[in-house]
């Protein structure tokens, strides 16, 4: 890639350093990648190959006689609708999965088979069982963690007809009645993606609007696995509160021993922070000044929001990490990690270690990770890197520097801490009192990945430089979060180069309130992908709050990078929750028209959220902006 195609794929000015340097040292990426594979196919862009079988593959052209459909006949809606939820299937899979492993290291935890790991919330494991109807009162802390496990495991593969907990108890009296109403009320994680897969099994279903009622039954099964997740994450490792790090490969020090964590599961990533502590004077020993952790996607929020630990890159700059020389180690559990990033590995000294059993990258290192010996697996896996260490050369040593200060930790319950300060009686008044008074107009939550078909963490950064001008309040997560905290946006950087003056009045007025030494950022950073439980707490909470429905709220959100299956069923749980939403990115629904009027238009006049997709992101933010806006004209002539 020359430099001026460099400069419009990426508006990281790490990444397009990189780039160049991959470009010199002929080492291939994603990037190039993306281009080598266009064009891509119009079938499968659309949406309208179908695989379902192995009579197949069937390509659609609704206008040619005779490949109007698919050998057994199905029409082109149903083949798309049945690619669209299978999407929604894997994404559901992956979140809950994650969580069932949270929830069985508490039940490990209670049970005393897992002894590196501790209950280090209690208030929140009691908060939690009180709202779930576990019993608490003269019992025993292990006791009440035991049960909370059991209810969160029983939330995957109960064989009773109540809608999963995690999901009722999280959400208000209205989307309940609406998803009991449309019959999409999981009642237990496991069969309804289970079920999908039947419904979308060869010769079952071919009607495209209950297929993707079908879709939303297993997106709200996602919602349940992440919203257990992030509450038993929290019991476990604590509940976030304001932290300070820094964002991007100037994090990376070459005096150190540089060690990625990567991928999404905490149990893991929490336990290298603990061990990294202790082993401090062993890298020390080895003549390095210590060991610095960094954190690439998901895995890298959770232990940001935690422990402060700084952000390398986000999903579409990983294997740039690596060409900076200094990563000594990359610890990879699962989902995200690019299998790329082992070429890019063997071109340095850069070990790469896989923890899971279904994670596993041809050539890698594996050490399985158990949360019975936890901290052994860890301090194993620093050991490796303490011994990689040595094996670095002075000479490919390259850390583009760039890094910004990143101000995170936003959990919803140090948001509410955060408004706490101001109303003391009743936090969320002081976003909703915000908005009725017309200093900000509404609140928009960013999620999701990055994606090759778009311009490197640009649309995001644009979107949100002009709703800040508009005077939104904005939260993110995922890896739109590690967008923002590259940029600078989740600092007071941001709020004084892009705040309208209503938001700027109303952050300013919560830092001064806050008690906190750090200025407070233009977005605030909530978490990783399962963590988008703690933004549907803080939209149920203002709808709540407001006496109002969540479809009436000014909230919207969006994914302006939009790749994984996991963003689809976020999405699709999204809009069910009655949120409009933003996708940068054009899914495979095109090839029918029907299936595109549900997603857009259809789901509106059920759930009250719809889709938006829309790929040039000013044009974006001005459709954003104006939901929240009607949403906030209308919330007022009816106060
Ligand atoms: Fe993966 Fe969660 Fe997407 Fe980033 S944002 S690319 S899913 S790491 Ni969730």
């Amino acid at each position: 890639m020359s430099t001026q195609e460099i400069n419009r794929r990426t508006v990281d000015p790490a990444a397009a350093e990189m780039l160049e340097y991959a470009e010199s040292a002929k080492m291939s990426t994603a990037w190039d990648r993306y281009k080598a594979q266009q064009p891509q196919c119009k079938f499968g862009l659309t949406g309208v190959c179908c695989r379902i079988c192995i009579q197949g593959p069937c390509r659609i052209i609704p206008t040619k006689a005779g490949m109007d459909k698919g050998i057994c006949g199905a029409d082109v809606y149903t083949i798309v609708a049945r690619n669209l939820v299978r999407y929604i299937a894997g994404g559901a899979s992956a979140h809950s999965d994650h969580g069932r492993e949270i929830a069985y290291t508490l039940l490990a935890v209670a049970e005393g088979h897992a002894p590196d790991y501790k209950i280090t919330d209690k208030d929140k494991l009691m908060r939690v069982a009180k709202r779930v109807g576990v019993e608490t009162e003269g019992r025993e802390v292990l006791e009440i963690a035991k049960d909370v496990a059991i209810k969160a495991l029983e939330d995957f593969g109960k064989y009773d007809h109540d809608p999963c907990t995690w999901l009722y108890t999280t959400i208000d009296e209205e989307r309940k009645a609406k998803f009991k109403q449309t019959t999409i009320a999981p009642t237990a994680i496991d069969r309804s993606i289970a079920q999908l897969l039947h419904q979308t099994h060869i010769g079952v279903d071919a009607d495209p609007v209950n297929i993707i009622f079908g879709g939303l039954r297993a997106a709200l099964s996602d919602y349940t696995g992440m919203s257990l997740a992030t509450d038993i994450t929290d019991i476990l490792f604590g509940t976030p509160v304001p932290v300070l790090t820094e964002a991007n490969l100037g994090v990376l020090d070459p005096e150190k021993i540089n060690i990625a964590v990567h991928g999404h599961n905490p149990l893991l990533s929490q336990m290298v922070v603990y061990a990294a502590r202790e082993l401090e004077a062993e890298a020390k020993a080895a003549g390095a000044k210590g060991i610095n952790l960094v954190g690439i996607c998901c895995t890298g929020n959770e232990v940001l929001m935690r422990e402060g630990v700084p952000t390398a890159t986000n999903f579409g700059s990983q294997e740039l990490a690596i060409m900076t020389g200094v990563l000594d180690t990359m610890i990879m559990d699962v989902q995200c990690i690019a299998p790329g990033v082992k070429d890019i590995c063997d071109c340095f000294h850069t070990l790469l270690v896989s923890t899971s059993n279904i994670a596993k990258i041809p050539g890698s290192y594996h050490v399985e990770f158990k949360e019975a010996t936890a901290m052994e697996d860890a301090k194993k896996i620093i050991k490796l890197a303490i011994e990689q260490y040595a094996k670095r050369k002075p000479e490919l040593v390259k850390i583009p520097p760039y890094k910004k200060q990143v101000v995170g930790g936003f959990s919803f319950e140090a948001m509410m801490d955060l408004f706490g300060k101001i109303n003391p009686d009743s936090p969320i008044s002081v976003l909703t009192d915000a908005i009725m008074a017309g200093e900000i107009k509404g609140v928009c939550a960013f999620a999701g990945c990055n994606n090759q078909k778009t311009v490197h963490d640009d649309p995001g950064l644009t979107i949100a430089r002009e709703l800040a001008k508009r005077d939104i309040f904005m939260v993110s997560t995922g890896c739109m979060a590690g967008a923002f905290a590259k940029a600078g946006y989740l600092s007071s950087e941001g709020v004084e180069a892009y705040a309208g003056p209503g938001l700027k009045k109303f952050i300013k007025r919560l830092e001064e309130n806050s008690g906190l030494k750090a200025s407070l950022p233009l977005v605030f950073h909530m978490g990783s992908c399962v963590d988008n439980s703690r933004i549907a707490n803080l939209w149920t909470a203002m709808a709540q709050n407001l006496g109002i429905t969540v479809p009436q709220l000014p909230f919207a959100a969006s994914a302006p990078e939009a790749m994984s299956e996991k963003a689809i069923s976020i999405g699709s749980w999204v809009i069910s929750m009655g949120i409009p939403t933003h996708v940068g990115v054009l899914p495979p629904l095109e090839g029918s028209e029907l299936v595109y009027g549900v997603a857009t238009q259809i789901a509106k006049d059920v759930f009250g959220g719809y889709f938006m997709f829309e790929t040039d992101p000013m044009k974006a933010a001005e459709i954003i902006a104006e939901k929240i806006e009607k949403r906030a004209w209308k919330l007022k002539i009816l106060k």
